[in-house]
């Protein structure tokens, strides 16, 4: 049994392409068109219409915490117009939370880029980061007055990894110079947005702001112990955890680790490159834990190491995803029950934890994988946009509503 702090944060997340629907002014939405990538949005879960049941919902089950993004080619639908339309709407989806005691936690970048930013070359370009920072500013003017947690961008290196790497998501390239680069421009956007937000709050004499990125962390294991995995593991680690938040630290652009968990990697190094360094991983299909339906592995004890790894560092964290797509229901709660545990015990060990915010509300648009998975503690209709509660929804409503697990 765990006690999770008084004014611990619980909640769930979702992101806007996602969820909102007919996001048709982004890269994504243009690769869907154009038959580049096999699955289309559409309509999504027509959360852009139906946000004020899908919070009425969330704070039926107790949550007191919802984790959202905001959709930069709405803001932005042509380079230099700002849409005051899309702006009013993000504002009153964020009353609209705070209304039901909901606190906001709001990304500002989830893997969607406007189109015009990806035609001029998107995060390849030197440039990207202040034409990013133009939206931020908006944003932040905007909404500054109800929101206190910013995440500035969602999964760096996941995006990096499908878009750069393996080409599989918009723009889909394929290049390490590119990767680099990307890398790069996607961190000074993250540390500039630190100081800009901070500056925006400064000069609205505002209380101070919590911003910070959402870091997907993954437990690397070597596949079989020699001392080659041993050493791409921890490189692994060291590159795909931690270097993000590491470089953040040192620029002073990080006010709480934002940790994004599901799974771990088995690693088996298959070369000396440094392509096989970053991606190389066991293709056995040999591991006896249990799946979620993408066929990841399900590995609570990965979120403890990584938790109290985190320790050294002397800032808070803030479970900003975790998460599990499965048709079974009892194992999406046994996968939250192990996970909070996980949680509890380290707390217990001296991590300070804020909060703990399931992936995803509803269920959604998986990207490359489609309307499939079924991540949400709400399962969606796809034909009738219906929402249903599932049993594991109820069960974590407890735990938010006892504060215990
Ligand atoms: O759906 C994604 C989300 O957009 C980012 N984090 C991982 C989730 C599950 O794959």
């Amino acid at each position: 049994m765990h006690d999770f702090p008084r004014d611990f944060l619980f909640g769930a997340a979702t992101s806007a392409h996602q969820v909102e629907g007919n996001n048709s002014l982004s890269d994504w939405w243009e690769y869907e068109l154009a038959g580049k990538l096999k699955y289309r949005s559409g309509d999504a879960c027509r959360h852009y219409d139906l946000y004020e049941q899908d919070f009425d919902l969330a704070k039926e089950l107790n949550h007191n915490c919802h984790r959202l993004s905001i959709e930069w080619s709405r803001i932005e639908p042509e380079e230099g117009r700002f849409s005051l339309e899309e702006l009013g709407h993000y504002k009153k989806v964020i009353l609209a939370l705070r209304r039901r005691g909901l606190n906001p936690i709001v990304t500002l970048h989830h893997f969607t880029n406007p189109s015009w930013f990806a035609r001029r070359g998107g995060w390849g370009l030197r440039e990207s980061s202040d034409l990013f920072l133009r939206y931020v500013s908006k944003v932040v003017e905007e909404l500054s007055g109800e929101v206190q947690f910013w995440v500035t961008i969602n999964e760096p290196m996941v995006y990096l990894y499908h878009s750069y790497l393996l080409g599989v998501w918009p723009p889909q390239e394929k290049s390490l110079p590119k990767t680099q680069a990307v890398k790069n421009n996607l961190l000074r956007a993250h540390i500039n947005s630190y100081r800009l937000i901070r500056a925006i709050y400064q000069k609205n004499n505002l209380g101070r702001p919590l911003v910070s990125v959402a870091q997907n962390m993954q437990a690397f294991v070597p596949c079989v112990a020699t001392l080659r995995n041993n050493i791409a593991a921890y490189l692994r680690a060291k590159s795909f955890n931690l270097e993000f938040i590491e470089k953040s630290i040192r620029a002073r652009a990080l006010d709480f680790i934002g940790v994004n968990y599901y799974s771990r990697s088995l690693v088996e190094l298959r070369g000396w490159g440094i392509k096989n360094f970053a991606m190389d991983i066991c293709e056995g299909k040999h591991s006896i834990l249990k799946k979620n339906s993408l066929g990841w592995d399900i590995y609570p004890e990965g979120f403890y190491d990584i938790l109290v790894a985190l320790k050294k560092y002397n800032l808070p964290v803030f479970i900003l995803e975790n998460g599990i797509c499965t048709e079974d229901d009892s194992l999406r709660w046994s996968f939250i029950r192990d996970h909070l545990n996980k949680l509890g015990q380290a707390i217990s060990s001296g991590v300070k934890v804020l909060g703990y915010i399931y992936w995803s509300l509803i269920d959604n648009y998986e990207w490359d994988k489609g309307f499939a998975p079924r991540f949400g503690l709400i399962e969606v209709d796809y034909n009738t946009y219906q929402r249903r509660i599932r049993d594991s929804a109820r069960r974590f409503a407890q735990v938010c509503l006892k504060g215990k697990v």
